[in-house]
């Protein structure tokens, strides 16, 4: 089945994010047996919250992909760069990392309204997260993706899920109030079914409201990925994920065994 036509990279490039139905659907048994395995085994990566009303957690983990042997086959085996490449029109794929989302049944935990590419150590136009559905996911309780985000030129200040600033003295806008002034924004979210993946720009709008569904996970598997324009970037701080092996210099291309090319022409 062809996944990504013309219409879908137009919608992509023009939104900021685009649903792929049933992209990774004969990839769901393998994610989930590495989703066991990594929350069986997390790394100190970890960073889960527990909601203070009693309900389940929400658990949260990157950059496993070089020990969770079911990741890296998924990684490397997937047409997960050929895809990431049609998307961001690259001529290769660079893996950036993979981050686990598991909002356990009636976890109360909402992913607040954010971009990813101010957490990141790396600049470049050309991004794409797949946000993979390991579980059937209604409307409600979907990504949401402001459309059109991405095009904005501004990098909204990052915070830690539960609020904290990312980094110490940032004078960066905040993200604006969306939830108050919903009708003001194009929101793209949609019925997901266990295997489709939403694609969607670093620098794109997203976040999602707690686990609607009382009895059942939401898990989910994010892949991350740049292009040919990556670049290394010294946000002045830890960042998320933090990578403090990688020894490069604002400008630097994105170059290390920490971002493997998946893909190439
Ligand atoms: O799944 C969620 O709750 C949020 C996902 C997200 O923020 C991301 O994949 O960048």
């Amino acid at each position: 089945m062809e996944f990504i036509d013309n219409k879908t990279i137009e919608d992509f490039s023009r939104d900021g994010a685009v649903l792929c139905k049933g992209m990774f659907i004969d990839w769901l048994d393998k994610l989930r047996i590495g989703v066991d395995k990594l929350i069986e085994n997390p790394s100190v990566r970890e960073r889960s919250y527990t909601p203070d009303d009693g309900t389940a957690p929400f658990f949260q983990d990157l950059v496993n992909w070089d020990r969770i042997p079911e990741f890296k086959d998924f990684v490397f085996k997937s047409k997960l760069g050929f895809y990431a490449s049609k998307l961001m029109k690259s001529k290769q794929s660079q893996f950036f990392h993979d981050h686990v989302l598991v909002k356990e049944p009636g976890s109360s935990i909402v992913t607040p309204w954010h971009q990813d590419k101010p957490y990141y150590c790396v600049d470049g136009a050309q991004s794409v997260s797949f946000w993979i559905a390991l579980d059937d996911i209604s409307k409600e309780g979907c990504l949401e993706c402001i459309a059109g985000s991405h095009l904005s030129n501004v990098l909204h200040k990052p915070k830690r899920f539960n609020g904290n600033d990312l980094y110490e003295n940032d004078n960066s806008e905040d993200v604006p109030d969306i939830n108050s002034n919903r009708k003001d924004y194009k929101i793209l979210s949609w019925d997901i079914k266990a295997g489709d993946a939403v694609a969607f720009d670093f620098r794109t709008l997203h976040g999602a409201s707690e686990n609607v569904n009382k009895n059942s996970r939401r898990r989910v598997f994010s892949a991350r990925i740049v292009g040919d324009d990556a670049v290394f970037v010294d946000r002045k701080g830890k960042g998320s994920p933090p990578f403090e092996s990688v020894k490069l210099n604002t400008g630097d291309k994105l170059t290390g065994k920490e971002f493997p090319v998946i893909y190439k022409i």
